[in-house]
């Protein structure tokens, strides 16, 4: 293997040429036969700030190409009831709804984050969101941060919760230095909040309707005031409920961010009769691509948004958008597991240095773009296959996923991510599969990816998607700038970096 790569477990790094050289080595090769709102640098924010989120995927869209999480499921207990939640799954707050994650006991929980932390570089942050609410099962939330942290010092304790019993653990948050939390905020306005929750269980004692509601909201805010007075990051999470809040998040978004929220995402329902909701049941649907960007449209200017969120599992592990849960079931954790801090000291110095190259590369692309197209050059959506790292890393057939970046003459911004199930199987490519990702991939005028055979390339070309390989393992920023100005008809640019 070159100088220039490094192995960590299962994860290679290295520099553009490098990367190119090892897969030709493996018989690759790439010739191939066959704004986001949270998107933020150090220079949006001030220093302290920089340094709680630039290392946490979900707070900062940049780490979310180097920084992993993984969740615990140990608090299953929970104190209301959301109207597109049914108790058998994961909290639908924070999680993929009609999943039911592996319930671990703190103990288990400490044990799998170190297992994790000794095979996954890149994990940053341990998050606890659901099944059930962090607070109000706290005395097991509590144990296991607590654990953790003993265990392993730098990592990032991320907190989930519906808020309603939140205010009385602010303080102790506090000490045990969780820097980040999110509270699901679907309404300020009981009114709205009575379509959402049936009931509330507080200070043991039950509660309904639109009371229910009021008495929620007021510890949310209450909440949130408290952990923005400590100086803890907020991102409020509000599901996106077509007919019950779409208009309302705008003043949710006005709201939060009034009261010092960090970050809002906006998350849709995902309602089916299966998963047994009243929602569901009822045929309350989720809203559309394009319903949910409206709304994200109309909250420009409010707080911050989240656009790169996954909705991931109440157990997942690994990058976003990736879930190696499976590796990690509590079968494969063994009894006895030390933490062993050198491969995620080793990536953490090489990411350091990577993405200052990396955001050097960005401005030089934005640089470029600005200065070389007109004003008047229409936007382009351009979706990558990546495996993180910022880079065009991920063979077409390979992906699960794309990540869709949009480029005018601002620059390049992430936009949104489209799911699929990947093209390959098996190493065979599967038509009835294309024909899904190229559906998937409706609105994008192109795909840059680090390899694929021409039977692929050919049909998306005739549904009008230009895929190309020519890229690979550039950074993002770089990659899609130049298939811009190409594009705009403009030379590509004269300098990419490695
Ligand atoms: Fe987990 Fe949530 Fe912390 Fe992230 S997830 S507890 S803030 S570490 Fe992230 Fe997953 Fe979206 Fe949540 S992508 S569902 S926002
Ligand atoms: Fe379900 Fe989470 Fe709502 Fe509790 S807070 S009812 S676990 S979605």
């Amino acid at each position: 293997m070159s100088d220039n790569i490094v192995s960590l477990g299962g994860l290679t790094i290295g520099t553009k040429d490098a990367l190119e050289k090892a897969m030709a080595s493996e018989g690759c090769s790439t010739s191939g036969a066959t704004g986001c709102g949270s998107k933020q640098a150090p220079e949006d924010m001030d220093p302290e700030t920089w340094a709680k989120v630039k290392d946490h995927p979900c707070y900062s869209e940049e780490a979310h190409h180097y920084f992993a999480r993984m969740h615990v499921a140990v608090a299953p207990a929970c104190n209301i009831q959301c109207n597109y939640c049914n108790r058998k799954y994961d909290c639908a707050n924070e999680s993929r709804p009609g999943v039911v994650s592996e319930r671990l006991t703190p103990e288990e929980a400490a044990r799998k984050v170190i297992a994790v932390a000794n095979e996954v570089p890149q994990l940053s942050v341990l998050g606890i969101a659901g099944p059930g609410d962090s607070c109000a099962d706290w005395k097991k939330t509590k144990q296991t941060f607590t654990k953790v942290r003993e265990d392993i010092p730098d990592i990032r304790l991320c907190l989930s919760s519906n808020g309603l019993a939140l205010p009385q653990h602010v303080d102790e948050l506090a000490d045990m230095n969780v820097d980040h939390v999110t509270i699901t905020i679907n309404m300020i306005d009981p009114e709205v909040g009575a379509k959402i929750y049936p009931w509330i269980r507080h200070g043991g004692q039950r509660y309904y309707g639109v009371e229910a509601s009021r008495i929620l909201h007021e510890q949310q805010m209450l909440a949130l005031d408290m952990l923005v007075e400590r100086g803890i990051l907020v991102k409020v999470n509000s599901v996106l409920i077509p007919g019950i809040n779409d208009e309302h998040l705008l003043e949710v978004n006005k709201e939060v961010k009034r009261r010092g929220a960090f970050l809002h995402n906006i998350m849709p329902l995902i309602s089916d009769p299966a998963h047994g909701t009243h929602f569901g049941l009822t045929g309350q649907r989720g809203p559309t691509a394009a319903e949910l960007q409206k709304v994200q449209e109309a909250c420009a200017g409010g707080a911050n948004l989240m656009k790169h969120c996954r909705q991931c599992r109440a157990d997942a592990v690994g990058l976003l958008g990736e879930d190696r849960g499976q590796e990690f079931t509590k079968d494969l954790v063994p009894e006895e597991v030390a933490y062993d801090p050198a491969a995620r000291d080793t990536y953490k110095e090489w990411v350091a240095k990577e993405r200052e190259d990396r955001r050097a590369a960005a401005e030089d692309a934005k640089a470029e773009t600005g200065a070389t197209v007109a004003e008047t050059a229409p936007k382009l959506l351009v979706a990558v296959a990546t495996q993180g790292g910022g880079r065009i890393n991920h063979h077409f057939g390979h992906a699960s996923e794309f990540q869709v970046f949009e480029v005018d003459t601002d620059g390049v911004r992430f936009a949104f991510h489209r799911r699929c199930d990947n093209y390959c199987v098996d190493g065979a490519g599967e038509e009835d599969r294309l024909d899904r990702v190229i559906a998937t991939l409706e609105g994008i005028d192109t795909v840059l990816c680090a390899k694929i055979g021409d039977c692929p390339r050919e049909t998306l070309a005739e549904a009008g998607i230009t895929v190309l390989q020519d890229h690979a393992y550039d950074y993002i920023e770089t990659a899609v700038s130049a298939v811009y100005r190409a594009r705009m008809g403009l030379a590509p640019a004269q300098a990419e970096r490695a």
